[in-house]
């Protein structure tokens, strides 16, 4: 059944801005307020979100405010389903909608504390570490900061509008699934800022907070078929509501710049030491997600439980978790890595989610530098074996030729997708993988330039080609075994 919100919605007030109101917000970030919300005293409920969206999905929030900003989350599991009226949402803004200046004037609002983002890899505009001045949205940003379309833009004219308001200290936390998330998202801002104006930058540094957290809950994009199930439960449709799983995990680095909400209520931990955290969860989650993603894909698995209810993949990604990503994390004190891994698998089997290989497959080239080559250069340096990172990147190299085993298409969303296309229409075997080894977005000099990374690369592109994905994974199974 149904719950309403168990908490005094009108007492709510907009001290918090999400940009990015995407399904992952709506399930996880949220959630966790909505869960802290209801476990707070009557006084202390003030904790309200404007959400907002920069690009694509300004009718997703029309239809938040026509619903009364609420919207509901179906948590499941091949044990039942839990539903969830989510209500800490206030209002909206859409710069298509509210104008260009909604965004970064509600940046300036004194009463804001905490902005969160999550805007994908891809939003931060990131290149070795710092902005990407050669990005098209930042270029055009910066030649006309005072009407910002890119995420970092929108930020540094929020903070400047915030600085000349008179108004202080404030939080960005990002969202997203990269390493010390925090680190780069300050890194974006300043590096922009420090173009536009060094006082603003110097501003930034001395009154914003930038902690890095890592967010994990499975949510697929929404089918037709989740919408029809959640109708069937609700008694209506609602477009902003969200099928996902029960599992939520989010543990933020404890250095808050502005006033915090006690997310701790919610389920969320604080931590002194973001980097263990995000190495676990980029390298045995995401990583793994890769791997099923791109071989199941081109093998023809369309979602990821199918992939785990083939015994090869499902014992080749355990494999993956437990020798390759698993020995290359930072200790973690108190963590219990083999669970974590029982759990991990546990959860992509999960039959009530339809999470598709090709979703996961998206943007590839933004997800690859944290969930691999961290790891591969670890086993390479020490000379240990790393098969099945080798596939995976392989996997990839296969993918970009639009078409699985079977001749269906395989979609190439990926904002490298013009060069993708370009290499796989062009080349074939060695010549393929060097092309793709080029790509510096992806793969550091210091890693392309190894020949034993070389090699591993190209024998696993070979062995997909010669074999088939799902052949070349069984295979290395058994060498390694044998
Ligand atoms: C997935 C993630 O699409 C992807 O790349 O690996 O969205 C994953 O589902 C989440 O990070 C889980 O927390």
């Amino acid at each position: 059944m149904t719950q309403i919100p168990a908490y005094d919605r009108s007492r709510l007030r907009p001290r918090w801005l999400h940009i990015g109101f995407g399904a992952f917000a709506r399930a996880h970030i949220l959630m966790v307020l909505h869960r802290t919300l209801a476990a707070l005293p009557d006084g202390e409920r003030d904790w309200g979100v404007t959400v907002a969206r920069l690009n694509s999905g300004r009718s997703a929030l029309d239809a938040l405010e026509e619903a009364d900003c609420l919207y509901h989350v179906a948590e499941t599991d091949d044990s039942g389903v839990e539903l969830h009226a989510v209500g800490p949402v206030l209002g909206t803004l859409h710069p298509a909608r509210d104008g260009i200046g909604a965004i970064p004037d509600h940046i300036a609002r004194p009463e804001l504390d905490l902005v969160t983002l999550t805007i994908t890899e891809k939003g931060y505009s990131l290149k070795d570490g710092g902005l990407n001045r050669e990005d098209a949205a930042i270029k055009a940003d910066l030649a006309n900061p005072g009407e910002p379309r890119s995420a970092i833009g929108v930020l540094v004219e929020g903070l400047a509008r915030r600085k000349k308001a008179g108004h202080g200290a404030l939080t960005v936390l990002s969202c997203d699934n990269l390493m010390e998330n925090g680190h780069l998202t300050r890194a974006a801002v300043t590096d922009f800022a420090r173009l536009r104006d060094p006082d603003l930058a110097d501003w930034i540094e001395a009154n914003i907070g930038f902690p890095s957290s890592m967010v994990d809950r499975i949510v697929p994009a929404m089918t037709e078929a989740d919408h029809e199930r959640l109708a069937a439960r609700l008694g209506r449709r609602d477009d902003n509501g969200i099928v996902c799983e029960p599992f939520l995990q989010w543990v933020i680095e404890d250095r808050f710049a502005a006033a915090r909400p006690p997310l701790e209520l919610g389920g969320a931990q604080w931590t002194d030491e973001i980097q263990p955290w995000e190495a676990m969860k980029l390298r045995m989650l995401n990583g793994s997600h890769s791997f099923l993603a791109l071989l199941g894909g081109v093998s023809g698995h369309a979602t990821i439980d199918a992939c785990m209810g083939d015994a090869v993949f499902a014992k080749a990604v355990e494999r993956l978790m437990l020798e390759e990503a698993a020995p290359t994390l930072p200790p973690l004190p108190g963590a219990d890595i083999p669970g974590y891994a029982r759990q991990l698998l546990a959860r992509f089997s999960n039959s009530q989610l339809k999470h598709r290989t090709a979703q996961i497959a998206s943007d590839t080239s933004q997800k690859l530098p944290q969930r691999f080559v961290t790891s591969i250069a670890w086993h390479l340096d020490r000379g240990s074996p790393w098969p099945f990172s080798a596939l995976v990147l392989a996997g990839w190299m296969r993918w970009i030729d639009g078409v699985d085993e079977a001749g269906n298409e395989l979609p190439i969303n990926d904002p490298l997708a013009d060069r993708l296309r370009a290499i796989a229409a062009g080349t074939e075997g060695q010549a393929r993988v060097e092309a793709m080894l080029d790509l510096r977005e992806v793969f550091p000099q210091s890693l392309a330039s190894r020949p034993e990374f070389r090699a591993g690369i190209e024998a696993a592109y070979e062995a997909i080609r010669a074999h088939g994905a799902r052949a070349a994974v069984a295979r290395t199974l058994s060498e390694d075994t044998a």
